[in-house]
């Protein structure tokens, strides 16, 4: 018999100040891929000139949500000691299994089996890939017990993924069905990138309570790992956009929304932006601004561009 314990969780008392509001948010969105008809798509894609692009992005982002669902998730909630948050967090780790799910329902609509399996054999082999899951996953498996400061990493690295390398895969889904094209498909990056903003925002709070409580010259040295390892994945990140988006010409406007993206997971964990605003294409934005109200945000595209600002978290943030 060992002394350990069991502590059971007791949601009558708040344990974590935004527990409950995170859980409740979530579980309002709940969605099934199924819901959207994709195959209304199905028409549009025979005659679609960037199918290589168009799946390739797909690939990449089913790698990265099944990183997400099976190590992401899964151990910051296991090193997570507030029991509110532990469940939290393995809520979210469900909807990480949904979106993973998501993109193949989007694969079979629209592609052959041969296809499929060559995605998935593109995504073992690229690089660009391959390193920023590799690098993500090496924090995500560094978590000690007792080890706040590895737990912090791993949450940084948790929002970086969610509010920052998933973008050059949204992009184009978004940019694509902002202007008619592809739209089902698009739907369901909208419902994705509405669960990606909740979690990104937890995942970010949650971090600075840890944060908050190291001496400051921990935090100094916290911030500069941090910056480092997020310069390391946007190098990363700028050679497999160029590569991914080369076809079609798009890169430089990809790279422009992946730093503002950047922006905005530092604002998520409290920390200083480091990439100056720039215009941010504006059927894109749009696609991100409306998604927490409506499925059909397609409908509001603007037509002129408008430096995109990122804005601090404020009370407001947690309105979802
Ligand atoms: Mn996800
Ligand atoms: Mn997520």
């Amino acid at each position: 018999m060992s002394n350990l314990v069991y502590e059971a969780v007791n949601w009558n008392r708040p344990t974590s100040e935004l527990a409950q509001i995170f859980w409740d948010q979530q579980w309002k969105q709940i969605w099934f891929p199924e819901e959207i008809a994709v195959s209304k798509d199905v028409k549009q894609w025979k005659e679609f000139e960037h199918q290589d692009t168009y799946k390739k992005v797909f690939g990449g982002l089913t790698l990265l949500d099944t990183i997400q669902t099976n190590i992401g998730m899964n151990e910051i909630a296991r090193f997570t000691p507030d029991l509110q948050e532990k469940a939290v967090l393995t809520v979210f780790g469900s909807f990480e299994a949904i979106h993973a799910k998501s993109y193949s329902y989007i694969f079979t609509t629209l592609c052959t089996n041969s296809e499929i399996e060559d995605i998935f054999e593109w995504v073992k082999k690229n690089e660009f890939l391959q390193y920023k899951a590799t690098k993500i996953a090496e924090v995500y498996s560094a978590i000690e017990e007792n080890n706040p400061e590895s737990l912090w990493k791993a949450m940084f690295a948790s929002v970086m993924l969610e509010s920052f390398l998933f973008y050059s895969g949204f992009f184009y889904p978004l940019y694509l069905g902002g202007q008619g094209q592809l739209r089902n498909s698009a739907e369901i990056i909208s419902l994705i990138l509405r669960d990606e903003s909740i979690h990104g925002v937890a995942v970010g709070f949650f971090a600075q309570n840890i944060f908050k409580t190291f001496p400051q010259e921990k935090q100094e040295q916290l911030k500069l790992w941090g910056y480092e390892f997020l310069l390391d994945l946007y190098q990363n990140e700028m050679k497999y956009t160029e590569d991914l988006y080369a076809e079609t010409g798009l890169s430089p406007e990809v790279k422009a929304y992946i730093r503002y993206n950047a922006n905005k997971a530092l604002m998520n964990l409290g920390l200083e932006t480091m990439f100056p605003d720039e215009e941010i294409n504006p059927i894109v934005m749009n696609g991100i601004a409306n998604t927490g109200s409506t499925y059909d945000f397609f409908s509001q595209k603007g037509a002129t561009y408008a430096v995109a600002k990122v804005a601090p978290i404020t009370d407001e943030t947690f309105k979802f």
